[in-house]
């Protein structure tokens, strides 16, 4: 068995820019000759994501729009990919947000409506996705999102986000259980610190990866490709046993007390 993913279609949410661990993921399943769905969440990343994809030199590529935190943008999206492709093997979930006044001082001031934002975009999203990508799974799939280690035991300043990581986690044991009888398998990729976009504003993200190289076992900070990599191998039949588990890719940091 190889990790040749030839002849198959994946859908990969949530590229903002090079940076993106979603990107990432796109080059480590175009480098093993995946066709690949984009989705982004709204015009202003649109023309960056285009550039992007360009790069790609693949004419199967499609860009869609999609809005998750709308029921009938996420119904209309993969009605379009079905309409355009057929049939998928799979979907990254690269996404998550909160509000940037939730990310700092202490969790318990989080508003009402800030902590339901950020569970709607970053937990409830993978459900109403897996719900629709199911349809199109019909050969059998393969769901990868992205979590992180807040969600697990807390992380100075990630406050909603670790809550939301946590509902995120939990999601994908119940998606994993629901799905396997359709063969379709859920995991989660919980990464080490990257510069992303989304890590941008945080105050002392220099400080948190030189924290990772002074300590994680591997001593050196996460990578895109170390993820796209781990991604390739989830979507990939190697991992045909797997589903329902949050691998870490974190330079090992996670084993730390
Ligand atoms: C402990 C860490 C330090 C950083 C704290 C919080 C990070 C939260 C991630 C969350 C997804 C970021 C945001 O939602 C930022 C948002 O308020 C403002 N940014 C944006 O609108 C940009 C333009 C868009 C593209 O961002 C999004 N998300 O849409 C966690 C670090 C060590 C690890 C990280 C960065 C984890 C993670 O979850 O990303």
């Amino acid at each position: 068995m190889t990790l040749s993913l030839e002849g198959r279609t994946y859908v990969v949410m949530g590229v903002a820019n090079k940076r993106s661990i979603a990107w990432g993921i796109a080059r480590s399943l175009h480098a093993a000759g995946a066709r690949l769905v984009f989705t982004y969440a709204g015009e202003r990343f649109e023309k960056e994501v285009r550039t992007l994809v360009d790069t790609l030199e693949d004419e199967r590529s499609l860009l869609l729009p999609c809005d998750v935190a709308n029921d009938e943008d996420i119904a209309q999206c993969f009605a379009q990919i079905k309409e355009r492709v057929g049939v998928i093997h799979g979907v990254a979930h690269c996404i998550a947000y909160a509000n940037k006044d939730d990310l700092s001082g202490e969790y318990m001031k989080v508003s009402r409506d800030g902590f339901l934002l950020a569970h709607n975009i970053s937990a409830y999203s993978l459900t109403a996705v897996a719900r629709e990508a199911k349809e199109l799974m019909t050969e059998g799939g393969s769901i990868v999102t992205l979590t992180y280690l807040g969600g697990e035991r807390v992380v100075q300043n990630y406050n909603i986000m670790g809550v939301a990581k946590a509902s995120l986690d939990a999601s994908v044991k119940y998606l994993a259980n629901d799905l396997g009888k359709y063969g379709i398998r859920v995991n989660a990729i919980s990464a080490g610190p990257i510069r992303t976009l989304s890590a941008k504003g945080v105050g002392d993200f220099n400080t948190i990866l030189k924290q990772i190289e002074e300590r994680a076992p591997l001593r050196r900070t996460t990578t895109q490709e170390e993820v796209g990599d781990a991604a390739l191998f989830l979507f990939s039949d190697l991992s045909r046993g797997i589903t329902g588990e949050i691998i870490h890719v974190d330079s090992g940091y996670h084993i730390l007390g």
